[in-house]
């Protein structure tokens, strides 16, 4: 049976900078300065990415509530980030990512819709619905799929660097992991083996201070997450991650200097994030009172916002028409992929040989015998 849809036309309503907002810094001026010539373009760019971000999030934080995709893991908060690393990238980069930069993927090319399959876990799903969904991985992008094993995408991101080199390849590794990751033995690895062989790779560590419950003190007696990465001979460097501009400016430069031979590079991008760890958590029980209060003032979205108010550049009513393009492209993607099947079944035998394996077929005869032939 099928429930009673949202009507398509209503927009997600727009966060807006809340009265406790504390407005990005920049004047006019100064973006130009930060950001060059076109710095109009760009700040238009990045507004546009972190909206998208956000309204995904709320679409299919809500479609899960609604028991209609089984997972989804938030990155509201985190979109200075995503958005100022992806805008930061060339295409011939890899990522890497942790286990929220589905918006970097989306950035750099892949198809909503597909995205979307694979949320469904339906039969276009690239995964075929065998990878949990929010795992997207997108190779015409350059995207490899997150990895839910803490940390270890660290090591991948740092091999793939060793393989870009011995192919002279202009691209670079990037690799996104969160606070708690860099307890995982793969973060130490990882960077002692790109300090040792100086290998094009930038670590991004996005510390929203959390990881489930566990705050950054019981994390590490470091003072700062950047600081961890002088001990394997790798510059690393602390941005504000609600500041898009700081952490794209911080990011490309980052990048620029890996292209140019000088070695790996860390950045740790510190943030709030605005929603649960998963769609199975409950910050309330852990976080101390008044955090998120806090966290909402450091909006990404908002202080953005806050700033286009004083510059008078995306005015409240241009924002909108922003908002409502992005909120009916989610929509349509989602209607487009909900109605799609299920992967058949007997697609369980295919993908994983090229040329069928005995005992494969053996047990695709019984399946389907079974099934008396008939496979739904
Ligand atoms: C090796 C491993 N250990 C434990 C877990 C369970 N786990 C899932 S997410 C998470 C915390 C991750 O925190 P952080 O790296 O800070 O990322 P965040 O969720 O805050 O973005 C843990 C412990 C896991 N997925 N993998
Ligand atoms: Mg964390």
């Amino acid at each position: 049976m099928t429930e009673a849809r949202p009507p398509p036309s209503a927009a997600t309503p727009s966060p807006g900078p809340a009265p406790s907002t504390v407005p990005l810094p920049y004047g006019k001026a100064e973006l130009e300065k930060r950001l060059g010539g076109d710095w109009e373009a760009r700040v238009r760019a990045m507004y546009h990415g972190m909206l998208f971000g956000r309204v995904l999030d709320t679409r299919m934080l809500a479609l899960q509530r609604q028991g209609r995709v089984a997972f989804y893991g938030p990155a509201t908060g985190q979109e200075a980030t995503t958005v100022g690393a992806a805008l930061a990238m060339t295409p011939e980069d890899w990522v890497f990512p942790g286990l929220r930069e589905q918006l970097v993927a989306l950035l750099r090319g892949l198809n909503l819709t597909l995205y979307l399959h694979h949320l469904f876990g339906n039969d276009l799903d690239t995964a075929r619905g065998r990878q949990m969904p929010c795992h997207p991985s997108a190779r015409e992008v350059h995207y490899v799929s997150m990895s839910s094993t803490i940390g270890t995408q660290i090591i991948h991101a740092v091999g793939f660097a060793y393989g870009l080199r011995l192919r002279k390849s202009p691209g670079i590794s990037w690799t996104f992991f969160g606070d708690g990751a860099t307890s995982a033995v793969d973060f130490h690895t990882g960077l002692n083996f790109a300090g040792v062989y100086d290998l094009p790779v930038l670590f991004v560590c996005t510390n929203n201070q959390w990881a489930i419950s566990v705050p950054n003190d019981k994390q590490t007696a470091s003072a700062t997450f950047a600081q961890k990465s002088e001990a394997y001979g790798i510059p690393g460097s602390r941005v504000d991650g609600t500041d898009v501009v700081d952490v794209f400016c911080a990011l490309r430069e980052a990048r620029a200097e890996i292209a140019q031979g000088k070695g790996p590079r860390l950045v740790e991008s510190v943030l709030y994030r605005l929603t649960p760890h998963s769609s199975s958590d409950d910050p309330s029980r852990y976080q101390p009172k008044g955090w998120m209060d806090k966290a909402r003032s450091m909006d990404p979205v908002g202080r953005f916002e806050a700033m286009l108010d004083r510059i008078g550049v995306l005015a409240p009513s241009e924002r909108e028409k922003v908002q409502a393009e992005l909120d009916a492209r989610v929509r349509s993607a989602i209607q487009e992929a909900e109605v799609m099947p299920p992967p058949r079944t007997d697609s369980l035998f295919e993908d994983t040989y090229k040329v069928p394996f005995w005992p494969l077929t053996e047990e695709r005869e019984s399946f389907d015998k079974e099934q008396g032939g008939n496979f739904p």
